[in-house]
């Protein structure tokens, strides 16, 4: 490991500073006294060759001579700071002109530091010592801000997946109970302020018990989910369309009356009787019941779903396949 004034940095990276001079025998020192220190050296000996360096590497900082033939320092130091690739580079001023204007200039082109010769090496060290430390730290918040800013972007994806998953049923992709629990309670507080009716369609499946048991399961499952698709497929955009339980779904309608619940049910239950299910060669065909109830002012939605379970169980003790309504 290099000593405490040395060039290796706390993780272990190699520190590259490129000398820019236009005098050969300065950048002889200044790079034998670099190389001493345990850094890397880099040399251009005009404006053109730092801007070829700087397309292939970045130094970590940049020394640089003022007084050059073609660009001088100053002007290629603006190019370095309006270049955003090179911006960041640390650049300090290591020249022999002296007068208080000349390092004005130099700080205002975007320089760090300002170094006059002749120079004091601990000095000069002790500059550059800081601002590679003070570029690394900034790239280092750059990096973890960058990090951070993945991991949230990840974090907030996964939950917007959480969220999904918990108002889906995962056979159907319909909303499930819960979901639909929640959205029958805005409903009730809707209502109350708006007093337009809203009407609730319970469905079940005919008979569903005798596809399991002839085809099996994984039939089931099927009619399951293409019963849903019917479902779907057969309601407005402002309702919501839910599996309840086993084969039974709930479709809330909001600013619904009774006659257009009716409407609405028995659209469905034709295009179901209509419909035509193809599972491994084999046709089935299907019915659905339908218990309609439209909320009745005061009442509860317990009651509200009590009516349409009692309309759904009048359909099917007087032969299924049927919209009802008490
Ligand atoms: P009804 O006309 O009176 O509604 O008769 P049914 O046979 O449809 O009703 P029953 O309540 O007797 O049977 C419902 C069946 O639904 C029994 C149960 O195994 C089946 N079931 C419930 N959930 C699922 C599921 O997720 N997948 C499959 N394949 N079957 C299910
Ligand atoms: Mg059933
Ligand atoms: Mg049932």
């Amino acid at each position: 490991m290099a000593d405490r004034s040395g060039a290796l940095m706390t993780d272990g990276e190699k520190t590259l500073i490129l000398i820019v001079d236009d005098n050969p025998q300065n950048i002889q020192v200044l790079g034998n006294l670099m190389e001493g220190k345990g850094y890397d050296v880099a040399v251009a000996m005009n404006g053109g060759q730092v801007l070829d360096f700087i397309k292939d590497e970045k130094p970590d900082l940049i020394l640089m001579d003022i007084m050059m033939p073609g660009m001088d320092g100053y002007a290629v130091c603006g190019m370095l700071k309006q270049n955003p690739e090179t911006a960041d580079i640390p650049v300090i001023f290591l020249t022999a002109k002296t007068e208080d204007d000349d390092i004005v200039l130099g700080l205002k082109t975007g320089a760090v530091d300002y170094v006059t010769k002749p120079f004091s090496e601990t000095v000069l060290f002790a500059r550059i010592r800081t601002h590679v430390e003070l570029k690394k730290s900034r790239e280092n918040i750059r990096r973890a801000k960058e990090e951070l800013e993945k991991r949230n972007l990840k974090l907030q994806a996964a939950m917007k997946d959480l969220e999904l998953a918990a108002r889906t049923d995962s056979l159907t992709g319909l909303y499930n109970r819960r979901y639909m629990q929640n959205r029958l309670d805005e409903e009730l507080v809707r209502v109350k302020r708006n007093k337009k009716d809203f009407t609730v369609v319970m469905s079940d499946i005919d008979f569903f018990k005798r596809i399991n048991d002839a085809h099996g399961h994984e039939c089931g499952d099927h009619v399951l989910k293409f019963m849903a698709g019917t479902l779907r497929s057969g309601i407005r955009e402002q309702d919501i369309v839910s599996r309840w339980g086993g084969e039974e779904f709930i479709i809330l309608l909001p600013e619904t009356d009774k006659k257009g619940g009716l409407v609405l049910s028995e659209k469905i239950r034709k295009a179901i009787e209509a419909s035509v299910f193809r599972y491994s060669d084999m046709d089935l065909r299907l019915t659905m019941t339908f218990g309609v109830a439209t909320y009745r002012p005061e009442e509860s939605i317990d009651e509200l779903l009590k009516r349409a379970d009692d309309a759904l169980y009048a359909g099917k003790e007087s032969g299924r396949n049927r919209v009802i309504t008490l």
